[in-house]
């Protein structure tokens, strides 16, 4: 079954140019650009983003980084997309990241690794409306 899935272009990967890079790795992997945008969110916008890593260590550095330079929003489509995605990016940490995969070729480090993909249905269905209106998604 065709399904949809949420990804960003974090502003690490766009800062570096990789931008056509990765969206080149997602093509090649099956997945329809349903809907990409550029944006510079602003900190309170990646907050809500992230609101489930609200009580992390690692949250008001992430919501700095996100919110540092322009990103790439995303709606990819495919059978099975939001797991195909994940293992499209690889691990959280590049240095544990499988060969092949999107943060091993292109990511710095644990913050700053390049893509996000949502982790499950009902968090891909929060991301998307998160970031697009209906009307966006045709
Ligand atoms: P994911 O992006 O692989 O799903 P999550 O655990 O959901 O990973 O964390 C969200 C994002 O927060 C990561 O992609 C990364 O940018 C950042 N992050 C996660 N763990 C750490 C950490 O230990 N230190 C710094 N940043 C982290
Ligand atoms: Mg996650």
């Amino acid at each position: 079954m065709l399904q949809r899935t949420f990804s960003i272009i974090k502003p690490d990967a766009v800062s570096k140019n990789l931008t056509g890079a990765i969206l080149s790795e997602i093509e090649k992997a099956g997945f329809r650009i349903v809907a990409i945008k550029k944006e510079f969110i602003t900190k309170r916008e990646a907050e809500g983003f992230y609101a489930v890593h609200c009580d992390k260590p690692f949250f008001n550095g992430l919501t700095d980084f996100m919110s540092s330079g322009p990103l790439y929003l995303m709606v990819l489509e495919k059978e099975n997309a939001i797991a195909d995605l994940r293992k499209l990016m690889g691990a959280t940490n590049p240095a544990n990241a499988e060969e092949g995969t999107i943060r091993k070729k292109f990511a710095a480090s644990i913050q700053e690794n390049a893509i996000h993909g949502s982790d499950g249905e009902e968090t891909a269905a929060f991301e998307i409306g998160y970031w697009f209106a209906g009307y966006e998604l045709l």
